[in-house]
């Protein structure tokens, strides 16, 4: 049997992501963007490349949302990105409108789909798309830790010229300037980093973390990272295809973990064929536990400008 992923939105993001899917051979794929033709001609441009990387994946573009019907997983990458001196928060008024749009056609086409969202500010479009899908929580999660937790990796990796696959690490919250990376909970084939790299490298690294997309967009100055948020997108994409259960950082509604609730936030979960299929709890100290609240109370304002801007979610 075929599985089909959409992708909403084929822009940098989504079409990188096309890219990886098709030639990971995970799934085929659907590309959908209100921008006449450009989906059409991205998708073809990857048909002609099958041959040549040797996958028989389908690939279709269309302004329609028809091609969407039957996908197990739609990936939402619609909306405007950051261009230097913007937060993720200064994009929430156009994206909100962008993902209402996306998310009414694509409840209709492929109402069984898992959602995983990516427009930013992610963890409040995420929130949106879950209220407005009406999809339970576990259909409905967004992607930007196992990037910001690839980010961290890469850096571990650089500081100690290791292998980056060889670094695990995790980073909590909210996708932003208050995301939590856990020094503690990251190794380097088993090693605990704390043992490996002193504590000034370790805060500056925690540092370039957090401003790592900004890092980028100020070189880029007309968008924002691409490449890096693709292979997340395909990584979580593929755990759930093959039903994997790999444990990776997801924006998640809680529901009491971490002493949170009703708040969509970064934190570990097993990822599966059911979508989010259990959130793990990890041991915090009184700091780690601080931030995150802290990450908790930014996701909130920002959900609570939606609010403002006349958004019943
Ligand atoms: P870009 O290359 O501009 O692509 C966005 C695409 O969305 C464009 O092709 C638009 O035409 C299309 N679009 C706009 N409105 C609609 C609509 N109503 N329906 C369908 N398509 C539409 O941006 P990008 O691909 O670089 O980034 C896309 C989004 O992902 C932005 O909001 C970024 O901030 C976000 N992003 C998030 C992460 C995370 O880790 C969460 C990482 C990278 C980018």
């Amino acid at each position: 049997m075929r599985v089909k992923v959409s992708i909403i939105g084929a822009g940098q993001v989504g079409a990188t992501a096309a890219l990886r899917i098709a030639e990971q051979d995970l799934a085929d794929v659907a590309l959908v963007d209100v921008v006449k033709g450009l989906a059409r001609g991205k998708a073809l441009d990857l048909r002609q490349s099958a041959p040549v990387e040797g996958h028989a994946r389908r690939i279709e573009g269309s302004e329609s949302y028809r091609i969407c019907k039957g996908s197990d997983v739609v990936v939402v990458t619609a909306g405007v990105a950051r261009k230097p001196g913007m937060s993720r928060d200064d994009l929430l008024q156009i994206n909100a409108k962008i993902v209402a749009e996306v998310i009414e056609n694509v409840v209709a086409v492929a109402p069984e789909a898992i959602l995983l969202m990516v427009t930013n500010p992610l963890d409040v479009t995420t929130y949106l798309a879950y209220k407005l899908s009406g999809f339970p929580r576990s259909r409905v999660f967004g992607m930007a830790g196992v990037l910001d937790t690839a980010r961290f990796r890469a850096f571990i990796a650089e500081a100690l010229n290791t292998a980056p696959e060889d670094v695990q690490a995790m980073v909590l919250g909210g996708h932003g300037d208050t995301m939590v990376p856990l020094p503690r909970y990251s190794t380097v084939s088993g090693i605990p980093i704390t043992q490996l790299l002193d504590r000034k490298v370790i805060r500056a690294i925690v540092q370039r973390t957090r401003q790592g997309g900004a890092e980028i967009v100020k070189y880029l100055k007309t968008g924002s990272a691409y490449y890096a948020p693709a292979s997340a997108i395909a990584q979580m994409v593929a755990s759930i295809l093959k039903d994997q259960k790999r444990i990776l950082p997801t924006s998640v509604l809680l529901t009491g973990q971490y002493g949170l609730r009703n708040v969509f936030l970064g934190v570990p979960a097993v990822l599966g064929a059911r979508g989010v299929e259990k959130v793990i709890e990890l041991q915090l100290s009184v700091a780690e536990r601080k931030a995150l609240k802290r990450s908790a109370e930014h996701v909130r304002s920002t959900v609570a400008q939606l609010k403002q801007l006349g958004w019943e979610v």
